[in-house]
């Protein structure tokens, strides 16, 4: 995957290029990427890249010229990649998007500055918009950087075969399961004895049935969006008969009944 960002600030992604798996995925070639200056492309004395809004108010517009400049520079670079404008009115990128958009070739990454940019490029420049979410920032370079880096963790062969594998049963609708590394006993709490237990059935089986509640506790809308597979039916029916049991033994015995009421 090719990446290129357009930018007033191309230093920015230079950390971020720098660390970690993004670091070793541009090393190992999985992806390249680079940083266009916005402004390399402004004339005029100052080489402005904003001017004031038509009609009045507070703030300033990213000018059309220099950005539409550098955008032909930029798909003159990588004619087939797909430039997207990072703004809060675009679609909203999640691991579904993320997914879609992994198996490109080239993205040409935009980010505003100051109140937005001038309209005329949204229109005809950009092939399309998209938000990590519903805030505004101060400019569209974090947004870029965090689909960047959703995006090259997908690309094969960047995380290990085990991740990806992990990955295409989970991915994008249920939560992860707990994790724990050693010591086995800490703080008074112990690592859950079935993964201490080297039966990597009952360990899956595990895995599963914790992502499952976690997930019905935590975000039951991811549930409710997902196509649940046999297994995952299958426990969700247990919990359901495990409950109604329950609320069955109370209303017959009543709760003064059982050991513990009153
Ligand atoms: N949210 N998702 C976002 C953003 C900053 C003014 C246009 C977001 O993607 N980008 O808040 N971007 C704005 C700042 C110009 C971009």
């Amino acid at each position: 995957m090719n990446f290129i960002v357009l930018t007033i600030f191309p230093k920015m992604f230079n950390p971020f290029w720098e660390h970690g798996i993004i670091r070793k995925a541009i090393e190992q070639e999985k992806i390249s990427v680079s940083a266009i200056d916005i402004r390399d492309f402004a004339t005029g004395k100052h080489r402005s890249t904003d001017d004031r809004p038509y009609g009045g108010g507070c703030g300033m517009v990213m000018k059309p010229e220099p950005l539409a400049a550098a955008i032909r520079a930029a798909t003159q670079e990588a004619p087939f990649a797909k430039r997207i404008l990072l703004t809060p009115q675009g679609r909203r990128f999640d691991q579904r998007v993320a997914n879609e958009l992994a198996a490109l070739n080239g993205l040409i990454l935009i980010c505003g500055r100051y109140e937005g940019v001038d309209e005329r490029i949204c229109q005809d420049f950009i092939d399309d918009e998209m938000s990590i979410g519903d805030y505004i920032l101060t400019g569209g370079e974090l947004a870029a950087m965090i689909m960047m880096d959703a995006l090259t963790r997908l690309i094969p062969g960047v995380l290990g075969d085990k991740d990806s594998a992990e990955k295409e049963t989970f991915s994008d609708s249920i939560l992860k399961h707990g994790q724990y590394t050693r010591p086995s006993s800490f703080e008074g709490h112990d690592v859950p004895e079935v993964l201490l237990s080297g039966n990597h059935k009952d360990i899956d089986q595990w895995r599963l049935e914790t992502s499952l509640i976690r997930t019905f506790l935590k975000r039951p809308d991811l549930l409710e969006n997902r196509a649940l597979s046999q297994e995952e039916i299958k426990i969700l029916k247990k919990w359901c008969i495990d409950i109604e049991k329950i609320i069955h033994n109370q209303s017959i015995l009543g709760p003064g009944a059982l050991p513990g009421g009153q």
